[in-house]
C-alpha cells in the first residue's frame, strides 16, 4: 500500500471573522468521515514562547520591541515546524488557525516594518496546501460583537490588515477567498468541500516549504 500523507491547510483573516469557529468545525467534520485531523492555532499561547506573545496582546502597557515580538510569533511557529510534518507524514490533515501570513500582515503595517523583512522568518516553514481566507466587509467587520480588550482589536489596525491579506490572495498561488458574511454551517460546508478535494489531491505530493 502506497504512503498517503495529510493536507495542510491553514485560516486566516481578520478579528472575528469565524477561524476558529471552522477549523474546529473541519476537524470535527473530517474526522467523522474517518480522516485523522488535527487542529493547531497561533499564536499558540500554551508554550513558554506563546506566554511572553500573550503577555504582549493582553497587557498594552507591555513595550516590547516591534522586530522583536515579530520574531516571537515566528519563533512560535517555528516551535511545531516538526510537529505539523510529523502529523503530514503520519496521513493526518493539519487545520491551521491564523498562520505566517498573520504574521506578516499585523507586523508590516507597523511603522518602520518593512514587509519583505518580516517575511524572513517565515521562509522554510512548510507550505500550506490551501489558504482560505475569510472577508467581512469594513461594515460587517464594525456590525460584529464590539471587540475585545487586546492589542490590535481595533478597526483601523483590522482593515489594514486586511489589505495585506487581500494582496497574499492576489499573489499566492493556493489561496480561496470566502465570504465569513454567510451562516456558519453554509460557510462550513464550502470549507468542507474544497479541504476533501484538497486531502486526495495532495496524498501523494511532498511538502513544500514557504518562500516569498
Ligand atoms: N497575530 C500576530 O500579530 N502575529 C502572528 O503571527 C499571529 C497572530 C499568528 C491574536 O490572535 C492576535 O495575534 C491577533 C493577530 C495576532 N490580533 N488581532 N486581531 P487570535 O487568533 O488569538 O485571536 P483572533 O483571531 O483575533 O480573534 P478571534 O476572536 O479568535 O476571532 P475568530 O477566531 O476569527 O472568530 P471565532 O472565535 O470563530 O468567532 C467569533 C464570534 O463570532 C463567536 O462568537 C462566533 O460564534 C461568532 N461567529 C463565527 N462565525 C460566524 C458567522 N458566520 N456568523 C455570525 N457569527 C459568527
Ligand atoms: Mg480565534
Amino acid at each position: 500500500m502506497s504512503f498517503k500523507r495529510g493536507a495542510f491547510i491553514v485560516i486566516e483573516g481578520v478579528d472575528r471573522s469565524g477561524k476558529s469557529t471552522q477549523c474546529r468545525k473541519l476537524v470535527e467534520s473530517l474526522g467523522v468521515k474517518g480522516l485523522k485531523a488535527e487542529l493547531l492555532t497561533f499564536p499558540d499561547r500554551k508554550t513558554p514562547i506563546g506566554g511572553l506573545i500573550s503577555n504582549y496582546l493582553t497587557d498594552k502597557t507591555c513595550t516590547l520591541n516591534d522586530k522583536a515580538i515579530h520574531l516571537l510569533f515566528a519563533a512560535n511557529r517555528w516551535e511545531k515546524n516538526e510537529r505539523i510534518k510529523d502529523l503530514l507524514n503520519n496521513g493526518c490533515s493539519v487545520i491551521v488557525d491564523r498562520y505566517s501570513y498573520s504574521g506578516i500582515a499585523y507586523s508590516s503595517i507597523k511603522k518602520d516594518m518593512d514587509i519583505n523583512w518580516c517575511m524572513q522568518p517565515e521562509v522554510g516553514l512548510p507550505k500550506p496546501d490551501l489558504v482560505f481566507l475569510l472577508t467581512l466587509t469594513d461594515e460587517e467587520m464594525a456590525s460584529r460583537p464590539g471587540f475585545g480588550e487586546e492589542r490590535y482589536e481595533n478597526i483601523n489596525i483590522q482593515k489594514s490588515v486586511k489589505a495585506v491579506f487581500k494582496k497574499f490572495a492576489e499573489c499566492e498561488d493556493n489561496w480561496k477567498v470566502i465570504s465569513a458574511a454567510d451562516t456558519i454551517d453554509k460557510i462550513h460546508q464550502q470549507l468542507l468541500k474544497d479541504v476533501l478535494i484538497k486531502v486526495k489531491e495532495v496524498e501523494t505530493s511532498p511538502i513544500e516549504n514557504l518562500k516569498f
